[in-house]
């Protein structure tokens, strides 16, 4: 792999105390970072260097980002270049050639008959204009009562008002309660399921509980279903075989729309280039961020069929007129375009989605070594370049070892994410068989130390 050549970690200069504490960091325990921080300078490749000049590997690929490695110099080339070209554009009624080039290569690699793009900036700016883009559409075909978003448990679609509600995240909602109405399928984690190898056999059938909340809500309320394909930040929940699919058919029948959120699992992670191709299911509506620039300038992109985006140009008015009240200032930045391309560009180039399907069942033989040789392990799930353990609980408190699990990888050298009860890998694409190795010996290390 090709990268340019970074300047020295060291002249960095230490933080003070004051320094660290005027940062409040997000979805992080402030007050135990604050007294041991985690602090990393730079990034090449697969590792991390942090402010003790020590290698650290991505076991995350950054946050499910970065699945091209770090510091990958077409993009850095690509990104300078576009800076002294054309630093900002106004996306409001003008537009620039990138952002053109950017939609029609997204729409390339996304599944037949979505070939629509409105850019974000976020994954939760996508779920956010997804599901408005979903309200709107009933709408302008002359049904406003169908407003309900129906979500999953477990789900999560991002830090918006929309997102905690239809997410499926209970932490998410307790300081600020519901702020949409919406209502929520169950999750697919089953008992008969674990240490499931990829999708499970088990659960299909628990689509049908969509036919449940229409009977509850009447399909006459409904917008749309949000799911993800594979639950990303929930510990990696592969859907069960025939799962999507089904839920598929039944939004058809009752004449819902299906989005699938796949911030994580667009753009290679699953092996294929969509979770929709990984699958097998068609939504109308898919979001996506995080791997679309390789995580290096925010952008995400919600890529729709053209019968929605024909519902808005039909009923919208004069043709001067907005169709769509909305978007961000930020949206098709031409930086984060150029890096978008230049990303998709590596990709192709690479070959890297076959390589995330060529290394998938290294990865997944290596992590489901660790099944039996070590305590507390509950549930181990896979699919692609993505991966969990279920962590057992001490009582009351169903976050602690992965925490200290994670932190003994990280003195170790590891990067790993730690979340509820879960421990999660998202390697990189570029991930070597040896690295594998590496960062699975150290996890299974690092939970037989744990008291
Ligand atoms: N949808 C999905 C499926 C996500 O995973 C978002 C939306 C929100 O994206 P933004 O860009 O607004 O943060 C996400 C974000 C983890 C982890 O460890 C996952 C996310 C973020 C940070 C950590 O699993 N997902």
């Amino acid at each position: 792999m090709s990268a340019t050549d970074s300047p020295p970690a060291t002249s960095i200069p230490k933080l003070s105390r004051e320094q660290i504490e005027a940062y409040w960091l997000p979805y992080t325990g402030n007050r135990q970072f604050k007294d041991d921080p985690r602090i990393v300078v730079q990034a090449d490749g697969c590792y991390y260097t942090d402010d003790k000049g020590r290698k650290v590997f991505d076991g995350l690929s950054g946050l499910w980002t970065c699945g091209a490695g770090h510091n990958r110099a077409e993009i850095n080339e690509a990104v300078s270049k576009q800076l002294k070209q054309l630093d900002f554009a106004p996306s409001f009624q003008y537009g620039h050639p990138l952002a053109f080039e950017l939609a029609n290569k997204i729409v390339e690699v996304m599944p037949e008959g979505l070939d629509h793009v409105f850019f974000t900036n976020s994954g939760s700016e996508s779920t956010d204009t997804a599901t408005k883009i979903a309200r709107g559409y009933w709408r302008q075909r002359g049904r406003p009562e169908k407003t309900r978003i129906i979500g999953r448990i477990k789900g999560y679609h991002g830090a918006s008002w929309g997102a905690i509600s239809f997410g499926g995240v209970g932490a998410n909602r307790k300081l600020w309660g519901q702020g949409m109405e919406s209502d929520h399928l169950p999750h697919t984690m089953l008992k008969e399921n674990t240490f499931t190898r990829g999708m499970p056999g088990h659960g299909a059938y628990l689509a049908d509980d969509l036919e449940e909340l229409v009977a509850l809500h009447d399909a006459s309320n409904i917008a749309a279903v949000i799911v993800e394909p594979l639950a990303g930040s929930a510990g990696v929940i592969p859907p069960p075989e025939g799962y999507l699919p089904r839920l598929r058919k039944i939004c058809d029948k009752h004449n819902i729309l299906l989005i699938f959120d796949e911030v994580i699992t667009a753009f290679g992670r699953m092996g294929a280039w969509t979770g929709s191709d990984a699958f097998g299911a068609v939504p109308d509506i898919i979001g996506t961020a995080k791997q679309l620039t390789n995580g290096i300038i925010p952008m995400g992109a919600v890529i729709v069929k053209g019968e929605i985006y024909g519902a808005f140009m039909d009923a919208g008015g004069p043709d001067y007129a907005i169709e769509l009240p909305h978007g961000y200032t930020y949206s098709g930045h031409p930086v984060a375009c150029a890096a978008a391309l230049a990303t998709l560009d590596i990709l192709h180039k690479d070959k890297l989605i076959e390589r995330v399907a060529e290394m998938a069942p290294v990865f997944e033989e290596a992590l489901h070594s660790l099944r039996g040789s070590n305590r507390y392990i509950l549930d181990i799930r896979n699919y692609g370049l993505a991966g969990a353990l279920t962590i057992e609980h001490v009582p009351g408190e169903p976050a602690l070892r992965p925490f200290q699990i994670a932190m003994k990888c990280w003195e170790k050298g590891f990067y790993v994410r730690y979340g509820g009860d879960t421990i999660q890998l998202g390697l990189p694409f570029i991930v070597s068989r040896e690295e594998i190795d590496a960062v699975i010996n150290v996890l299974g290390e690092s939970i037989d130390e744990l008291t």
